[in-house]
């Protein structure tokens, strides 16, 4: 039989997993080995991720993917975009902020002090958020940048532990805003001008390019062969969703919904308009060059972050049934508020920062827990919507269905709504997109598939076809 086994490490903002991906011409599957917490810390200097035990529960699901498929090909490796470690001689200096961090707030004045956005946008591509990496080094202790001898991002830490090698993926790199948009290569210039050490940043890797073999005493610890390595994925877990979303994408858009949804389209050049600037779209890095036009929506880091708070104040919740007596509020009994407001971005209580946005638009705030759940859902679904809109606008696409993809596409009641205030279809799934995005990229890289991304989508539609939501007028 055709195809082969690679295992793809996905580390997300809320948990992270270890998969066993089979892919061939006709085959596309995936088996969970792993799943773990992801759980940030706060201590004294702010939020940061515990990225050993990351890394620890990342091991331990190799070794159980080694063990039940000797014959894995290759690793890849994705997480979430934009953090980063310092590291010295190969040791790290200190565990990776958050991007949720307060400390940003520093490093975007002294960034815009230098340079404004439009100048940065035009250099960059990328939309404004508060925590892009050259914000977050420009708030950096200045002594550890002196001594740091590399900085790596996430997936590419975990990388270089398990192989040695210190490598820049492509599209992570491309979070940074220290890439410059043009030819996708560092943008020394703009390193200059902010103070950083060009020495920081490794040379860049491309999606499918093998990064190397295991360090022996890696491949020891996990009982795997000596030529078991790494191969680059888009490291970037939304650089990865987008590979697997079953779209065609001269008329669709993505919303790759997770912690984030992030909304666009994939277009084959960049767009640098005053259009796209002023509507905040990004021009982040994707797979085989292309590139992913899309705005950050707060996704359902507001529904989750609510929740918590609701279990921390001693009430269990279950969130099927939340939703459930969610979808019986009518949708006019609850206020549509700006998800997209910076309030809402770092950790807290997310009913009383709704209640205050509420008040300050004179409108009556939800009172119960499922009306909150129900208003959060219709807020989302509305900026979806309206992200959607200016996707097709920004980017010249003609846009006739809504793909949703990642865990968002189990919330049902979210991919009705957002096809009833989108007024066209939704198609939902796969919820492991990501997973499938890095699988798929690995495949090809190993020979199991081939083909260009509109061949790996088409396997993903055979394989993992997705459930339609039609718009109805409510
Ligand atoms: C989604 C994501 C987004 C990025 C945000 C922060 O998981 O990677 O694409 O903007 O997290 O890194």
């Amino acid at each position: 039989m055709s195809g082969g086994t690679v295992a793809a490490v996905d580390l997300g903002a809320t948990s992270g997993r270890v998969i066993v991906g089979r892919v061939g011409a006709d085959v596309l599957e995936t088996t969970p080995v792993a799943r773990f917490a992801n759980d940030p810390v706060r201590v004294g200097d702010g939020l940061h991720w515990d990225i050993l035990s990351l890394y620890r529960a990342a091991l331990g699901g190799l070794r159980e993917a080694v063990l039940a498929h000797p014959d894995i090909a290759s690793i890849g490796i994705d997480s979430w975009a934009v953090d980063y470690a310092l590291l010295r001689g190969g040791r790290m200096l200190g565990d990776p902020f958050h991007y949720r961090d307060e400390r940003t707030a520093h490093g975007v004045a002294a960034v815009h002090a230098r340079m404004r956005h439009a100048e940065l946008f035009e250099r960059n591509g990328l939309q404004f958020l508060p925590f892009n990496t050259l914000y977050q080094l420009a708030a950096e202790d200045r002594a550890l940048l002196d001594v740091a001898d590399t900085a790596l991002l996430v997936p590419d830490l975990i990388a270089s532990w398990l192989t040695g090698q210190n490598r820049a993926e492509l599209t992570n790199a491309s979070t940074t805003g220290l890439l410059r948009v043009l030819d996708g290569t560092w943008d020394d210039a703009l390193i200059a001008a902010l103070g950083l050490p060009r020495g920081l940043f490794p040379e860049l890797i491309a999606p499918g390019d093998r990064l190397g073999a295991l360090r022996p005493d890696v491949a020891a610890a996990l009982g795997a062969r000596s030529d078991l390595g790494v191969t680059a994925v888009g490291s970037h877990d939304t650089a990865s969703a987008v590979v697997a979303v079953p779209m065609r994408a001269d008329a669709a858009a993505y919303i790759s919904c997770g912690t984030w949804g992030l909304v666009g389209v994939e277009v084959d050049r960049l767009v640098l308009t005053s259009e796209a600037l002023h509507a905040n779209f990004t021009n982040e890095g994707g797979v085989d060059g292309r590139v992913r036009l899309l705005h950050n929506v707060m996704g359902l880091w507001v529904l989750s972050e609510a929740v918590r708070g609701w279990e921390r104040g001693g009430h269990a919740v279950d969130l099927p049934t939340l939703l459930d007596s969610a979808a019986e509020v009518p949708a006019s009994a609850v206020p549509v508020f700006d998800v997209n407001d910076p309030r809402f971005l770092p950790p807290g209580d997310m009913p009383a920062r709704i209640d205050a946005w509420c008040a300050e638009h004179d409108l009556a705030p939800p009172r119960t827990r499922a009306e909150y759940t129900r208003s959060i859902v219709e807020s989302l679904a509305q900026a979806f919507a309206d992200a959607v809109r200016e996707a097709a606008r920004i980017g010249r696409v003609d846009v006739r269905t809504i793909h949703i993809v990642g865990g968002g596409a189990l919330n049902e009641l979210l991919c009705q709504r957002t096809a009833d205030r989108a007024g066209m279809p939704v198609l939902a799934g796969p919820v492991e997109a990501t997973a499938l995005g890095n699988v798929l990229v690995q495949g090809r890289a190993a020979g199991f598939v081939s083909g260009s991304l509109e061949a790996l989508r088409d396997l993903v539609a055979r394989t993992h076809p997705p459930r339609r939501y039609e718009p109805t007028a409510g």
